[in-house]
């Protein structure tokens, strides 16, 4: 039976060893609760590191430990300190989660992490390969496991492999700054399905494939050799369910049950009933912005003295990541601004911040989150913040304000929330000052808004969704309606042809027969073409034409002497049996002067971009350019053709990274169609890989076999993923 394999860095259970004896005890983080729809029954295994280095690891309850992670549907990954220190707190958290989170000076490229990493990661692939068998979904988690997906890949070609990053994926500019930048996309692209939280990071993580590996995207598609890889946007929600549930208990609560924080907490309201609390909830990071929001703070008190005395901020700093130089300066800088601001402004009855650096049990948390009017959280980059989506379901009475950067990415879902520029401390004063009054059938209009979206998408919804949609994409969810050209089909179709008496065959040239090349001269066709070619012209009865969008010239020079029968710029010319080509289109010329220089401005103003001009067609390309660049471009340049052309009987075609402008009457289609007019073939056979082969897979009767190279959306029957596999398909006919 097939399983689900969810990987990420910690596995979902602590273990606790104390007196020589062992104990596994479930972790109530956000993950772990989201996953229990996925990690359920003996149906999944969670892999992962189990918190304990193999030096820290007693051998003789090495057993012990893999049997109690059993029972909770676990299998660990043994780290060592030294590899801990390499993989972890090195590479993942000095290296990816600054730069990740646009922290570039905190960003260290070092060699000797970066290799660490790249061992752990394959330690990780490992032990799903020992752990899973071929049909097995597998889902990795996060950043620190980008690598996992291609290394599994490698010994698994066809499972299904999915991958959630948690955290934001950077714009192109800080990304490519990374000295392996292309071995991280690479090892990502492993994957079937990449997922991030919104789809701003979706946008720069395609960027980045487009720009350093030069791969083909359409929407969120990416080509790559026979694969197409699906990236989406999955924000990330909560077990809502469990912290309206813990707010509602502990409303019900009797006082003598109180917690000693919610004593403290409520002794507070008693002494000072109008003073607002304000609260924020981290980890000790410096990408959640504490240090200013402190110092914003401080600024509001100064902005607007009136509410000295009236409101109190409480900050919860989660320790984290202590072993890490940048943190440790975070603690003593936060340290020291909560004692100099507590010091210049404390009066007798008033600490104008309490600071907590410390983690606390769930129960306190949700003290926490009912006893605050406000809950203000300034990161200066989070991938999602959860804290936000918790405050608000705590809310059972629906009051509370939620003050929120714009830079995390929860912000996207939670408009009705205040949202700030955590750098603009005038904004932030006022956004404070903006809550402190705000009326409470205001709060409550918004947050009616924010609760309901909370619980309709919680977290078992979204890892759901994932899911799905991983599980949608390996039963083949069709980006076509053409089918694979299987090695049934092909043999079928061989036997058609081997049976025929009258052959006539169409085969594109660039794409097709060879691959493409940034300067397309230099694709000239290799021996082996040659060899193939020839066997399949010299084969009796069988008619085989080279139709292209290349000027006469060049095939002139590659084919006339091999005698093939060639159409070329789509159709304008043709040459049999190794004549000279002639005309086979009446076209019209004058256009071109009129089009000309619109084209040469645009090679100006696109570095990288050139013309190609034939006889009657000019063609812009732009392979070598920025890609992004180029289809903006593009973009651009069907406008002004649009509006240039008028009347005139031309037609723009947009083929792969080339614009081609060529009169209206001229197509690979019709040319074809001319062609299979002059005889009665009963075997008619076309391929190519370009948007202008598709006028032949359309005009062509649908008695004949037609294939697109690649995977994008045809009008053709079949389709073959590689001009490798396009080889293969033709030496099948040639062997016939
Ligand atoms: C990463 C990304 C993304 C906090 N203090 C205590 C405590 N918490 C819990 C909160 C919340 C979680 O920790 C923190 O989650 P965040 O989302 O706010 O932030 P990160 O830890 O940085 O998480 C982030 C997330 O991954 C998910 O994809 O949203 O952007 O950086 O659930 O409740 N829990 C307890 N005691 C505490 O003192 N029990």
């Amino acid at each position: 039976m097939s399983k689900t394999i969810i990987i990420s860095n910690r596995l979902p259970v602590q273990l606790q060893i104390s007196d020589g004896g062992l104990n596994a005890i479930p972790s109530v983080g956000g993950l772990a609760t989201g996953m229990k729809s996925v990690h359920s029954g003996g149906e999944s295994l969670w892999i992962g590191w189990s918190g304990l280095t193999e030096e820290d690891t007693p051998a003789d309850l090495e057993k012990e430990i893999d049997k109690a992670l059993k029972q909770h549907g676990c299998a660990k990954v043994n780290l060592t300190t030294k590899e801990m220190e390499g993989f972890y707190f090195g590479f993942s958290n000095r290296t990816i989660w600054p730069l990740f989170h646009y922290f570039l000076e905190y960003s260290e490229f070092e060699l000797e992490f970066w290799n660490i990493y790249k061992t752990v990661n394959q330690k990780f692939a490992d032990a799903i390969i020992a752990h899973s068998n071929e049909g097995d979904t597998i889902w990795v988690h996060d950043y620190q496991l980008m690598l996992v997906p291609q290394m599994v890949r490698k010994q698994r070609p066809n499972t299904s492999i999915g991958f959630f990053l948690h955290i934001p994926f950077p714009s192109y500019e800080i990304f490519r700054t990374l000295p392996w930048r292309e071995e991280v996309l690479e090892g990502l692209l492993g994957s079937d399905l990449i997922g991030f939280h919104t789809y701003d990071y979706e946008r720069h993580f395609l960027s980045s494939v487009r720009r350093l590996l030069g791969l083909d995207v359409s929407f969120n598609d990416i080509y790559l050799d026979h694969r197409v890889i699906k990236v989406d946007s999955f924000p990330m929600g909560i077990d809502y369910k469990k912290f309206k549930d813990a707010a509602i208990a502990h409303a019900q609560n009797t006082k003598e049950k109180r917690s000693d924080l919610q004593i403290k907490l409520d002794d507070h309201k008693a002494s000072a009933p109008d003073t607002k609390l304000i609260l924020s909830i981290d980890r000790l990071d410096y990408s959640k912005g504490i240090a200013k929001r402190i110092n914003a703070f401080e600024y509001f008190l100064n902005k607007y003295p009136e509410y000295k005395e009236k409101v109190r901020l409480i900050i919860l700093a989660v320790p984290s990541r202590s072993n890490v130089p940048q943190y440790q300066l975070l603690k003593k800088e936060i340290d020291e601004l909560v004692g100099r601001i507590n010091g210049e402004l404390s009066t007798v009855n008033w600490t104008p911040i309490w600071y907590f650096y410390r983690s606390l049990p769930f129960e306190n948390l949700i003290d926490l989150y009912t006893s605050s009017d406000i809950a203000w959280l300034t990161p200066l980059r989070d991938g999602m913040n959860l804290v936000a989506k918790e405050y608000i379901a705590t809310r059972i009475d629906k009051t509370g304000v939620l003050i929120l950067s714009e830079m995390a990415g929860s912000a996207y879902e939670m408009n009705e929330a205040l949202l700030i520029n955590p750098n603009n401390f005038e904004q932030q004063a006022d956004t404070l000052k903006k809550a402190i009054t705000m009326p409470k059938e205001e709060q409550i209009a918004r947050n009616m808004f924010l609760q309901n979206r909370l619980e309709r998408y919680n977290v078992e919804v979204w890892a759901n969704e994932f899911m799905g949609s991983l599980n949608r994409k390996s039963e083949g969810e069709q980006t076509h309606k053409s089918k694979k050209m299987s090695e049934a089909i092909l043999e079928k179709v061989g036997e058609k042809y081997a049976k025929s008496s009258k052959r006539l065959l169409f085969l594109d040239y660039d794409g097709t027969l060879t691959g493409f090349h940034k300067d397309p001269q230099k694709a000239s066709p290799d021996e082996e073409l040659y060899q193939l070619l020839d066997d399949l012209h010299n084969q009796e009865n069988t008619t085989l034409f080279l139709i292209s969008g290349r000027d006469k010239q060049t095939f002139t020079k590659w084919f006339l002497h091999k005698k093939y029968n060639m159409i070329v710029e789509h159709g304008v010319w043709i040459s049999r049996h190794g004549e000279e080509f002639k005309l086979l289109e009446q076209v019209k010329g004058e256009w071109m002067e009129k089009v000309k220089p619109v084209l040469e401005s645009f090679v100006d103003r696109t570095p990288g971009s050139f013309i190609e001009e034939k006889n009657y067609s000019l063609a812009w390309h732009y392979r070598s350019t920025d890609p992004d660049f180029g289809e903006k471009r593009a973009t651009e340049l069907n406008t002004v053709l649009t509006s240039l052309i008028g009347n005139d009987d031309i037609s723009v075609l947009n083929g792969n990274k080339v614009v081609e402008i060529k009169s209206s009457n001229v197509n690979k289609g019709r040319a074809s169609v001319r062609i299979l007019g002059e005889d009665d073939y009963d075997f008619v056979f076309a391929i190519g890989d370009d948007w202008t082969d598709e006028f032949m897979f359309q005009e062509l009767p649908d008695s004949a076999v037609t294939v697109k190279v690649g995977l994008k959306k045809t009008q053709a029957k079949y389709h073959v993923e590689s001009t490798k596999r396009v080889r293969t398909l033709l030496k099948r006919f040639a062997a016939k």
